[in-house]
């Protein structure tokens, strides 16, 4: 029952009253409230990475990374176009620092993660730590930490940005502030966190409070000789390749509450079987070649290039060559409200 052509003159009538006393009917609306599966506005899409750098390079020449506070492409989904969202729950963009430009010190409820995709020796500084950014690592920005950007080497600094902000939105749950000066100081080694949190070990009595990561950095040296160790074994998970979760090292959770984060290896020649989950996700082919099919939707993709998956889209990939793939979701948020679901087949 949700078609206006087949009420009488009655019911019509009476929706129009009640629309007055800010009332609606349910039984207009049910089959599009409550689908029998996702029905979402989201559409698959890629962004190479050739145009993706020629324009944000472009931004580089009309304004400063001071002056945007974050000088950011935002990848919008075209589904979403205007609305500064890559899927449903979450934002991406593309952002450049150029040599010698800092981008301010700020803090907010929303999480970040950066996936570095150009550049090297880059820093981002989070509650009083520097991290030095290399091609290929992952890095978070826990909610309501102070964080800056610099960059000291001598080539621009670029690297996708995957943030929370529809999601803050939807839950009107938004605050933000500005570091008095553009770089917070800094009181803590470099290393210090990965030195603490990240060798497989834990102060003794340390006890965290919080759900995000102690960790800042992930760095992709480490995380390329794992996948590289375990391909040996020749065990292919045969809609994942082999997939691996970025983790929490107080509790093996995802390394942030909002966004999680993966990084798969496909050996060259793979073809993943049909996968669907909940989950939208981001991805970026970091190393190698092939194509991913989405429903009737067939991208094409090599280094660098970024594409995205609605949720519950049934999905192939096919590695031309050996392959990794970095990727993140909303996926820790359906996990805790009880929404994820994914199917194999
Ligand atoms: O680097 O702090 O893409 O605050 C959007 C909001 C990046 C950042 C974004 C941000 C940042
Ligand atoms: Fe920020």
């Amino acid at each position: 029952m949700n078609k206006n052509s087949e009420e009488s003159p009655e019911r019509l009538a009476y929706y129009e009253r009640i629309r007055a006393d800010n009332l609606a009917p349910l039984w207009q609306v049910f089959s599009t409230l409550i689908t029998k599966e996702p029905k979402s506005d989201c559409q698959a899409h890629l962004w190479r990475y050739s145009m993706l750098r020629e324009r944000i390079l472009e931004a580089g020449n009309l304004i400063s990374a001071k002056e945007a506070e974050r000088r950011v492409l935002i990848l919008e989904n075209p589904g979403f176009a205007g609305e500064a969202r890559i899927t449903t729950s979450l934002f991406s963009g593309l952002q450049l620092v150029l040599p010698g430009e800092v981008a301010p010190a700020h803090r907010h409820s929303q999480s970040a993660l950066r996936f570095i995709m150009e550049g090297s020796g880059g820093q981002t500084a989070v509650d009083g730590e520097r991290t030095i950014m290399e091609e290929g690592d992952f890095v978070i920005t826990p909610p309501w930490s102070w964080h800056d950007h610099g960059n000291e080497s001598d080539a621009p600094m670029i690297w996708l940005d995957g943030l929370d902000i529809p999601l803050v939105r939807f839950f009107d749950t938004s605050f933000a502030e500005g570091y008095p000066e553009d770089e917070q100081p800094i009181d803590t080694p470099d290393g210090d966190s990965s030195a603490r949190y990240g060798a497989n070990m834990l102060p003794v009595d340390y006890k965290s409070s919080s759900p995000v990561s102690p960790l800042f950095a992930y760095p992709y040296a480490r995380a390329r000789e794992a996948l590289e160790a375990m391909k040996q074994r020749d065990e292919w998970d045969p809609c994942h390749g082999l997939k691996m979760r970025y983790t929490n090292p107080n509790d093996g959770g995802h390394a942030m509450p909002t966004i999680g984060s993966f990084i798969q290896l496909l050996p060259k020649g793979f073809s993943t079987e049909r996968y669907r989950t909940t989950d939208a996700t981001v991805f970026v082919c970091v190393e190698g070649k092939g194509k991913t099919r989405i429903g009737r939707t067939h991208l094409d993709w090599g280094p660098k290039d970024i594409f995205v998956v609605p949720s519950w889209q049934p999905v192939v990939h096919e590695a031309a060559e050996e392959t990794i793939l970095f990727s993140f979701s909303d996926r820790p948020v359906q996990e805790k409200l009880a929404l994820w679901r994914e199917k194999r087949g």
